[in-house]
């Protein structure tokens, strides 16, 4: 099953709600791919390890309070801060040459034939902040221009058992009013090409799933489907 070093990666996005289980099936994916021989790296967003992406945290833990414009747009950086490498910066400064392009961390690693799993993407920057009574539009805005992904999985479950979970921490929006609203944004940007899996089934059920519609989509990039941008 592994990939030629021809063919490209996969960019594959689970989105859901808090505790819908993204976390768990992004790992058990991982495993799966790394096994089965795939070149796969498992990212989040945010990005916690970055600057920008201490900011993100300390916001989320209540330390820090910032307009919810600001917010956005620090969420937004976080993907774009991914999407470019350094290295190719910095070597393009040490030869001098000092050159303006950018190269895409992202778009580099999927056409070198790596599949990135991603728990959490634009369409959470765009749902969040939507659900605080943002303008739709503007919240896509900064994501524009982003790597679409491939898949997008939507773990689906209702805010209510979503809490019932358990385990909702101090963290800002990890309040059930608060997911109610959020649940109704996804539905908003949801589109067909999304794919829905009820988050309530068994954690090996979903896996399962999971695996199929992912085994899927890296067939299709497989076989040349072309990287877009955000918004399709
Ligand atoms: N945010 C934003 O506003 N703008 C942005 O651009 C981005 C994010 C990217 C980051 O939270 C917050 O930032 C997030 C959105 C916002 N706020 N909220 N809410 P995070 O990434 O740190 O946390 P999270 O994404 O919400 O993940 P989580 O809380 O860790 O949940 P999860 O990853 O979806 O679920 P899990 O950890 O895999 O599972 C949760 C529990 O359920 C755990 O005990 C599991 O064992 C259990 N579980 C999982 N699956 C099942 C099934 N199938 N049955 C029963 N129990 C299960």
């Amino acid at each position: 099953n592994k990939e030629s070093s021809s063919s490209r990666g996969a960019l594959i996005v689970l989105e859901g709600l808090d505790r819908c289980g993204k976390t768990s099936q992004s790992g058990r994916l991982y495993k799966y791919l790394e096994e089965q021989g795939h070149s796969v790296e498992s990212w989040r967003f945010p990005d916690r390890n970055t600057g920008v992406g201490q900011m993100i945290s300390s916001y989320l833990a209540n330390q820090s309070q910032l307009d919810d414009h600001a917010i956005h747009l620090l969420f937004s950086a976080n993907r774009w801060e991914k999407r470019v490498s350094l290295v190719h910066w910095i070597d393009l400064f040490v030869s001098e040459l000092y050159l303006s392009i950018p190269v895409s961390l992202m778009e580099e690693k999927l056409k070198s034939g790596t599949t990135l799993i991603v728990d959490r993407y634009s369409y959470s920057g765009v749902a969040f902040s939507y659900a605080k009574g943002l303008d739709i539009g503007w919240c896509k805005a900064p994501e524009i221009g982003l790597l679409a992904p491939d898949l997008v999985v939507y773990l689906d479950i209702s805010p209510e058992k979503a809490a019932e979970r358990g385990g909702y921490g101090d963290e800002r929006y990890e309040q059930l009013e608060f997911q109610k609203k959020v649940a109704g944004s996804y539905l908003a940007l949801r589109d067909s090409s999304w794919k829905v899996i009820d988050a309530t089934l068994s954690i090996e059920d979903i896996e399962k799933k999971l695996r199929e519609v992912v085994l899927d989509c890296m067939k299709a990039c497989h076989k040349g489907k072309p990287l877009s941008q955000l918004w399709p």
